[in-house]
């Protein structure tokens, strides 16, 4: 096993580093925001350093096969081209045209040159141009890597055309403008009632406390909770105490009469924050189940929470099993799970839904963001990272 550190000043640049010193078999074991050593790093911002690790038979051959045949190709073609400009080459040209002349009217000796001379120019652009060509095949090659390394789905991207770069910096730029066109924001006055729906484990609770913190604590509203998950042993206890620590009313819900009671009782709060059982997208009958309670809530906002280290194809599974509750915005959760946040935008585009919250930890109630577009581009392309 190799293992090496990397001080850097962001994940792109850790990425970028590890995939070109390790391959892309190289696995991230650990990153820590640390200061430069010695007194001036206390003037400076803060460094990351990146432990990555890789498996010593995990050498990465593919990739370094696909590069290193188009290298081969780019230097016979250049070898080529070096044969014509050699100047004792193109002096050979001149000579054999120069033997040719006297058996041929001098005019005649004049036009064959001039062709000879064509010709040559005429092979010279074409091989200009197939290097041109494998230099784009292998920016593109790079451009792919990124986006994988970034866990950005490439099918996605539907108006960027990989081959069309001349280098990897003007990709970027052109994904930027993607990123901003795609992916859309919202940061919400959350009043009236407030459900939060999505897959079983992903933090819906545990993100209706840290709601309920911001909106009791710090924005000072009278705030009430309601659950219907009595499914899972633990769960009424787990919103139950973080009621009690914030003296909050909370009301448990088993039928959909009582959710209707619930929410009569409560409506002297500003917010009331439902929170719902997990449910597997794959079971419509529970997908079902859960809209029924849903209608009797009269809810102002529905969010979909889905954790930020979900699988690509699993985002399309949860998309499709919620999609017949009409919830209005996502919230990506347990973002310091994962070193990659192409997700951010998988979610976004998939969804058409604008992204309300994220959150990057177990603490109650501080590790929840409202994200700008600004920083959540910065971490889809690796500028940033939540830790
Ligand atoms: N690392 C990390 N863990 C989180 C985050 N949010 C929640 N968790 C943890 O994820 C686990 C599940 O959280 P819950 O809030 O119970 O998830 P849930 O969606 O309510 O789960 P069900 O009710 O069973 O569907 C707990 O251990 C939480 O502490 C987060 O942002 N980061
Ligand atoms: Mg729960």
């Amino acid at each position: 096993m190799l293992i090496k550190k990397y001080l850097v000043k962001n994940m792109n640049e850790a990425m970028t580093r590890i995939r070109y010193e390790l391959g892309k078999d190289a696995i991230i074991i650990s990153q820590r925001k640390v200061r430069e050593s010695g007194v001036k790093g206390y003037f400076k911002p803060k460094l990351i350093e990146v432990t990555a690790a890789l498996e010593n038979s995990k050498v990465d051959k593919k990739k370094s096969k696909k590069v290193s045949e188009v290298d081969n190709f780019k230097d016979s073609l250049n070898s080529i081209k070096s044969i014509f400009e050699k100047e004792e080459v193109k002096a050979h040209i001149d000579r054999s045209v120069e033997i040719e002349k006297p058996s041929i009217s001098e005019k005649a000796d004049t036009k064959k040159d001039e062709a000879l001379k064509d010709e040559v120019k005429e092979i010279k652009e074409l091989l200009n141009k197939v290097i041109k060509n494998t230099n784009k095949e292998k920016e593109a090659l790079v451009a792919v890597d990124f986006l994988r390394d970034m866990d950005i789905e490439e099918n996605l991207l539907e108006d960027i055309n990989l081959e069309n770069y001349e280098d990897i910096e003007s990709f970027k730029d052109e994904l930027k403008e993607v990123l901003k066109r795609d992916i859309e924001v919202v940061n919400k006055d959350l009043k009236g009632n407030v459900v939060l729906i999505g897959p079983t484990g992903v933090g819906k609770t545990t993100t209706i406390a840290k709601l309920a913190g911001r909106l009791a604590l710090i924005e000072k509203k009278k705030v009430g909770l309601i659950t219907i998950d009595t499914y899972r042993i633990g769960a009424v206890e787990q919103l139950k105490t973080y009621a009690e620590i914030m003296n909050i009313p909370f009301k448990v819900v088993i039928t959909l009469k009582e959710m209707e009671e619930a929410i009569n009782s409560l409506s002297g709060c500003d917010v009331v924050l439902v929170d719902t059982t997990g449910r597997s997208s794959k079971n419509t009958m529970q997908i079902s189940e859960l809209r029924a309670f849903i209608q009797k809530v009269n809810s102002s906002n529905i969010s979909l929470v889905i954790s930020g280290t979900t699988k690509n194809k699993d985002i399309d599974a949860i998309l499709s099993g919620y999609g017949e509750i009409n919830y209005e915005d996502t919230i990506v959760t347990k973002l310091d799970e994962t070193t990659s946040y192409g997700c951010l935008y998988n979610i976004a585009k998939k969804s058409s839904k604008p992204i309300s919250y994220i959150t990057v930890g177990q603490n109650v109630p501080d590790d929840i963001k409202v994200p700008s577009k600004d920083e959540i581009i910065k971490l889809i392309l690796g500028e940033e990272s939540v830790c």
